[in-house]
């Protein structure tokens, strides 16, 4: 039986690739934090179920402490370590640098230090990141595409990113980046723009809130589906050599459109008025402001616009997006709803 071992285990994209790998018969061990209250909500489709539950495991360890990496790699044997484990929210980067610089950055490095201290041979998935690209100049990014990482977050991935590639190409070991872009699902942590756009509907239509409170709407993302975008990293370690692969839907949307499309999903038609801060969208029925801009949400530095060029993937990794974006919106506002 294949044996992976994931960090971020209790994460959107560690839990999905969790029940992914079962499913294809793997045993998989799961990295999860010390933490007094329960963070693992994302992993009751796995304990709940007695077929996928046999196979899997968790440990108690942290990627920012070496001694419990080394212990866990030691006695699991993985064949693969996809390494997820992240401080990944952008704005949070910039309140906490320090700290993203050592969760992100330099756990990417104890990995693989450790890993090529017991196995060099075990193969690792580094999940690197669109932000890397910054404020691109390009209508479309690739694998080719300069980085110009504008945040502490992407600056710490930056690191993460080339410290696979010089391993990769001094020890000869299996590191393969994947360049994934913003991909959501229920499963999203609250925080993140398209996670707190469907719970705030959810709760303006039961009455819980009158509206919700955004940053910057004009924000664009290629938004694609975590489910679908988790089998992407398995397939990038079935590959004869490691290497660099971008995930991602070719298309862009705001963070305006988002929030019409998932108003549309409950009947609500929105019309905006106003600029800048003062901008605010209203139901056109009933005339309620249900969305405000607050300055609280602005970076110090946004990055504006990304959309993804994954021709590579898909003539390599023969990969591609089936989930478009309205059904992404669908799809979370469902989970609402059913929740
Ligand atoms: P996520 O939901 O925020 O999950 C992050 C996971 O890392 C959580 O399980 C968290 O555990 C764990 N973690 C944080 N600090 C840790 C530490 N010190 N030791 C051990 N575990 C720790 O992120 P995600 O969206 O699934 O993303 C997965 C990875 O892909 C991240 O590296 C992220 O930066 C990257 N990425 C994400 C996207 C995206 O759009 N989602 C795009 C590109 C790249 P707790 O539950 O204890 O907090
Ligand atoms: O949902 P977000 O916080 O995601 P962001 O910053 O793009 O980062 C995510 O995707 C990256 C891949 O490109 C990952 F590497 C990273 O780990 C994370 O998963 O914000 C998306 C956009 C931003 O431009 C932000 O300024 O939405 C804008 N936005 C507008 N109002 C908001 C809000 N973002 C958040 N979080 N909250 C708001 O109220």
């Amino acid at each position: 039986m294949k044996i992976a071992l994931i960090t971020g285990v209790s994460g959107q994209d560690g839990s999905y690739l969790a029940e992914f790998l079962l499913q294809k018969g793997y045993k998989v061990h799961g990295i999860r934090r010390y933490s007094s209250t329960n963070t693992i909500k994302n992993l009751y489709g796995i304990v709940n179920n007695k077929k996928l539950n046999k196979n899997f495991f968790l440990h108690y360890a942290d990627v920012t402490d070496t001694d419990s990496i080394y212990r866990v790699i030691k006695s699991v044997k993985p064949i693969e370590i996809y390494n997820l484990a992240a401080q990944s929210h952008v704005h949070a980067s910039f309140k906490v640098p320090e700290y993203t610089s050592q969760v992100d950055a330099v756990s990417q490095l104890r990995v693989i230090e450790v890993v090529k201290q017991l196995n060099p041979k075990i193969k690792i998935y580094q999940a690197a990141t669109s932000e890397l690209y910054g404020n691109s100049n390009k209508k479309f990014q690739n694998e080719n595409t300069p980085f110009d990482p504008v945040s502490p977050y992407s600056t710490a991935k930056l690191y993460g990113f080339y410290i696979s590639k010089v391993y990769r190409e001094a020890y000869g070991m299996f590191i393969t980046n994947g360049i994934l872009f913003n991909h959501e699902s229920p499963r999203r942590g609250p925080s993140f723009v398209t996670k707190k756009i469907t719970e705030s509907v959810k709760k303006i239509v039961n009455g819980e809130i009158a509206y919700m409170s955004l940053g910057n709407l004009d924000s664009k993302r290629d938004w694609g589906y975590a489910k679908e975008y988790v089998e992407s990293m398995w397939v990038m370690l079935q590959q004869k050599k490691p290497d660099d692969f971008v995930i991602a839907t070719g298309k862009v949307y705001s963070v305006r459109n988002f929030v019409e499309e998932a108003f549309r999903n409950v009947n609500i038609k929105i019309k905006w008025k106003g600029t800048g801060v003062n901008e605010f969208g209203y139901d056109m029925k009933t005339k309620k402001i249900l969305v405000k801009v607050d300055p609280y949400y602005f970076r110090p530095n946004e990055l504006n616009y990304l959309r993804g060029d994954y021709s590579k993937s898909k003539k390599i990794l023969k990969w591609r997006p089936k989930v478009t974006f309205k059904e992404l919106v669908k799809i979370m506002i469902q989970a609402e709803f059913k929740n």
